[in-house]
């Protein structure tokens, strides 16, 4: 383990993105040398006994069923923040005021109000060195990051199309039973917020560009579902079950976004591909380890799509980890995260992508869903927040 200045962390919340960020605060400082070292002081949940027993599986020091007291203990610098988006911003403006660094899993919040709260005390933090970012961990994806890259060097020229989805199929079962995601007051939406803002903020991450205007069709097909309680009632679906836009980019291109849980067969098909002047890329998280460019330039003959297997040291995040070829997977994308994290906050620096950045993404949400409940009409996208 390193040796470096301890950061104490506090997470709240210890279900599936809970155990995926411990398991990134347990390896980080084990593969990367980052300038902080993460302490896994507490973890915060609801139920005392089913909070001690995950803090000793996943590695917490010790338990707490109250997020306040986890945000005022002494050991704990920075708040992690794994609970749904109902919770983030009482939360993440508590830890921030309380002068604690924020972690905050996306979408950053449940409606445009308030993640503008949160993007405001983000701001007034920051002045104090206080840092927060949002989890969105596909941004460091190496193949994704390699996509910016390619694109921030200009190898696919200007961008004319951005072709993005997100594809699960985990709901397809209309008896499978309700669950906080297709409630509405807990999650804000459905599959838009939850997978659509992955997406969204990727296709803008990559391109280094951002959504002007929409045009949105959503749709909920299994509108009841049984509450899995015992009682054979059933509850109703608030939310949506999949999403499609339209979008325009600040440079021009148009875009196309699917966001579904009903796509059978499709498991975690996050795929983007953006056409440009000058070449082409295309990438799919079921093949996360590859990049698929086309250069444009190269002679006709010969010229295609060639798979870049983005396994070598030379690639983002890679130096750190196996030799060529033997690849990574959904679980180092948080590892990624918490390792840029800690090295923003040691250096001193606003990590990215900022609550800002986190508001951006929901301006773009809520214009979707402006224009799904009004025929689909063309919706501006209120400018990028600084
Ligand atoms: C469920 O749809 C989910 O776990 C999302 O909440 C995550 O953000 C995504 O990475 C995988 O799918």
């Amino acid at each position: 383990m390193s040796d470096t200045e301890p950061l104490g962390i506090g997470l709240v919340g210890h279900a599936f993105m809970g155990a995926a960020h411990s398991q990134a605060w347990r390896t980080v400082g084990r593969v990367f040398a980052p300038p902080l070292s993460p302490r896994m002081s507490v973890l915060c949940g609801r139920d005392a006994d089913g909070t001690a027993a995950a803090a000793r599986r996943l590695g917490w020091a010790r338990a707490e069923t109250d997020w306040r007291k986890l945000i005022a203990s002494e050991d704990v610098d920075l708040v992690d923040i794994c609970t749904p988006g109902d919770t983030h911003p009482e939360i993440a403006i508590a830890a921030l005021e309380a002068g604690k660094h924020v972690l905050c899993e996306k979408p950053l919040a449940n409606s445009v109000s308030s993640a503008e709260a949160m993007a405001e005390a983000a701001l007034r933090a920051n002045e104090r060195g206080v840092r927060s970012m949002v989890g969105f961990n596909y941004r460091r994806v190496p193949a994704l990051a390699l996509a910016r890259r390619l694109v921030l060097a200009g190898r696919i020229g200007k961008i004319r199309h951005v072709r993005a989805q997100y594809l699960q199929d985990f709901i397809v079962d209309p008896e499978s039973p309700m669950m906080w995601r297709l409630d509405r007051e807990r999650a804000g939406s459905g599959a838009l917020g939850d997978i659509g803002t992955h997406i969204v903020d990727l296709a803008q991450f990559v391109t280094a560009e951002h959504i002007t205007g929409v045009s949105g069709l959503t749709s909920t097909f299994v509108p009841e579902r049984p509450l899995g309680d015992g009682s054979g009632r059933y509850g109703t679906v608030t939310v949506d079950d999949a999403a499609a836009f339209l979008a325009r980019f600040s440079g021009g291109a148009l875009a196309t976004f699917e966001a579904s849980r009903f796509a059978t067969g499709r498991k975690n098909a996050m795929r983007l591909e953006i056409n440009g002047s000058a070449g082409s890329l295309a990438f799919d998280f079921e093949s996360m380890n590859e990049l698929s460019f086309h250069d444009h330039g190269e002679d006709a003959s010969t010229a295609g799509f060639r798979r870049i297997l983005v396994t070598e040291p030379e690639h983002p995040y890679l130096h750190a980890w196996w030799p060529p070829g033997h690849g990574l997977g959904y679980e180092h994308t948080f590892t990624h995260q918490a390792r840029d994290v800690l090295e923003a906050i040691g250096n001193d620096q606003p990590p990215a992508p900022s609550f800002a950045d986190g508001l951006a993404v929901q301006r773009v949400l809520d214009a979707v869903e402006h224009s799904a409940a009004n025929s689909s009409t063309w919706t501006e996208v209120p400018a990028h927040p600084a």
